[in-house]
């Protein structure tokens, strides 16, 4: 048997919960003179949103920040950088932050197995790390952190921050109104909430929709850049991970799997992996989706879970703790895990579970 290389499980979930206030956090920023901020290793367009949502916001207010992203990140999220100040660093090769700052803004994870890369400069620096979250299991990380389970992305949470430091959301927009902050937060809210179509888009989350739509952002723009700008290898990888499709628990259950040599054979990046795990949830009978992905070049198996919300009956399938059995982590309809053993050993692992 192996065992995960990551746990979640070694810290106690109760202490994963706000310590300060939003009000506090716009304070310390405000006083700040040099600030970093940072989210988990490979971004998605929540984590990625946030970053340079309070990078542009301290900009506002004149504060020199910058963001510092291990990769890989996807080259249609990047495209909503402009000129805005982030530090992209190879997963496998680190370098580290240089300089002093007076405060490190982590969003969107409080996770030490998000922020390996990163972890030792944080671990040395605690009193000035401050988390901005919205998910449900977390560590330590920041010595102060609000953490808030009903936002649907954490720019839903960072725009009370953007709101307590008086930052106009429309502020870093470029001569063609794009780039602002306003964009960066919706660009999270968007991609968090499937486009508006998951359960984490409620009455809250369209409001939030629309005060940045009102604020200039151009959503068809922003989907056809996101969704719409594929390489057809990425496509030629969705079609290796449905000829592996499998069903367990009589169908309640999708399952697929994608081996190194997939990437090899149609030239797609890991990254390219992103939103295939919801395909099989178009089938009717299936309540949540697994997808197992080989990564070789780290020696690990990666696992992403998604699933629907309650059926008729009141059911549904909890993947955050479906995850927490295989040592990861998430939300209730989406979440992943990580695990140091052969795709063979992971799938096999997989189709013994109870969900
Ligand atoms: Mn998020």
């Amino acid at each position: 048997m192996t065992t995960p290389s990551t746990s979640f499980a070694t810290s106690p979930i109760a202490a994963y919960e706000t310590n300060t206030s939003i009000a506090e956090i716009a304070e310390e920023l405000r006083l700040a003179r040099r600030v970093l901020v940072t989210t988990h290793q490979k971004p998605d367009g929540d984590a990625l949103g946030s970053v340079l949502a309070v990078v542009r916001a301290c900009a506002a207010i004149g504060v020199d920040a910058r963001g510092w992203v291990v990769d890989p990140c996807e080259g249609n999220l990047r495209s909503f950088e402009g000129t805005t100040l982030v530090r992209h660093v190879d997963p496998r090769a680190v370098t580290l932050p240089e300089g002093e700052f007076d405060l490190v803004v982590v969003v969107d994870t409080g996770a030490w197995p998000q922020l390996e890369a990163l972890a030792p400069w944080l671990r040395a620096r605690t009193e000035r790390v401050i988390g901005l979250d919205h998910h449900a299991r977390g560590d330590a990380v920041a010595a102060r952190r609000v953490v808030d389970v009903g936002c649907g992305s954490c720019t839903a949470l960072l725009i009370r921050l953007i709101d307590a430091m008086g930052v106009d959301v429309r502020s870093g927009a470029d001569e063609r109104g794009r780039c602002s902050i306003a964009e960066a937060l919706y660009m999270g809210l968007a991609t968090d909430t499937g486009w508006f179509r998951f359960p984490n888009a409620r009455a809250e989350e369209f409001a939030l929709a629309a005060r940045l739509l009102e604020a200039g952002v151009d959503k068809d723009a922003m989907y056809q850049q996101i969704e719409q700008s594929s390489r057809a290898a990425r496509v030629e990888l969705q079609a290796c991970a449905l000829s592996s499709l499998e069903m367990l628990d009589s169908g309640r259950v999708a399952l697929m799997q994608l081996r190194a040599s997939d990437f090899g054979e149609t030239g797609a990046m890991p990254e390219e992996t992103a939103g295939i795990v919801n395909i099989p949830m178009e089938i009717a009978a299936v309540r949540a989706s697994v997808l197992i992905v080989e990564d070789a070049q780290a020696g690990v198996v990666k696992l992403s879970f998604r699933s629907k919300p309650a059926d008729d009956s009141g059911t549904y399938i909890d993947v955050n703790e479906v995850a927490a059995r295989l040592g990861g982590g998430g939300h209730i309809h989406a979440a992943g895990a990580k695990q140091k053993a052969s795709l063979s050993e992971v799938v096999a692992r997989v189709r013994a579970m109870k969900f």
